[in-house]
């Protein structure tokens, strides 16, 4: 039976997925790396800052040492910092916000589980910080997904056990991740790229609390 509900932030939440690829793809200009598109930026999804780098390197061509490495993430993180720092409280994705607090009144536990070090921030922006029971973000795990240990956190810290979590995902790395965990798995967008899933749609805000009994 289904008692934790556990959300990933960027592109579930809120479209701050938009403006990770916004800053990658400047930096990517600026790099010179021209196949970098949004096609590729799926798989920055859910990944870590560094690992996402480590790709728009790999797909230039382009090997660097950590330092130079750590120079191009920071640069990166400060474009994302300033793209959020502008967000209002009416970017949440419609729905969202009334999910939570429905999930919540039903008794069901709610956490956030996002592999960005910004989440904290993002979450106050838009104004959610008091919406959950458990916050884990990357400042709190050492692998990010498909390494389930950002969702095992989750579970523990609501007390529930992983076969009764279901996490919700837009990113292939996430919906692994859950799997991995041993939970269950709600996509958010393409049937295509998250076919892994147990049930793909297309915005958070539609998902039925009626269906976690089929899942
Ligand atoms: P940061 P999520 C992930 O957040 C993003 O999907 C991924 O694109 C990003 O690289 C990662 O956070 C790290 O973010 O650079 O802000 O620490 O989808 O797990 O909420
Ligand atoms: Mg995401």
């Amino acid at each position: 039976m289904i008692r934790a509900c556990i959300f990933d932030l960027d592109g579930v939440i809120a479209d701050t997925a938009r403006y990770h690829f916004l800053a990658w793809q400047r930096l990517a200009k600026e790099l010179g790396v021209q196949n970098f598109n949004e096609h590729e930026n799926e798989r920055l999804k859910g990944v870590s800052r560094i690992r996402s780098l480590e790709i728009i390197l790999e797909l230039g061509s382009i090997s660097l040492d950590v330092a130079a490495q750590e120079i191009l993430a920071t640069k990166k993180n400060a474009w994302f910092v300033e793209y959020i720092n502008a967000m209002k409280p009416d970017e949440i994705y419609p729905g969202v916000k009334e999910l939570i607090q429905e999930m919540r009144k039903k008794g069901l536990k709610v956490a956030l589980a996002s592999s960005s070090k910004n989440a904290k921030r993002v979450v106050q922006l838009i104004r959610i910080e008091n919406d959950f029971d458990a916050i884990v973000d990357g400042t709190m795990i050492t692998h990010t997904k498909p390494n389930p240990e950002i969702f095992l956190l989750a579970a523990s810290l609501v007390r529930v056990k992983p076969s009764d979590c279901i996490v919700f995902e837009d990113a292939e790395a996430g919906v692994e991740a859950a799997l991995n965990a041993g939970m269950k798995c709600v996509g958010i967008g393409s049937p295509k790229q998250l076919d892994k899933a147990d049930l793909v749609i297309p915005h958070t805000g539609d998902f039925k609390l009626e269906s976690l009994g089929s899942l």
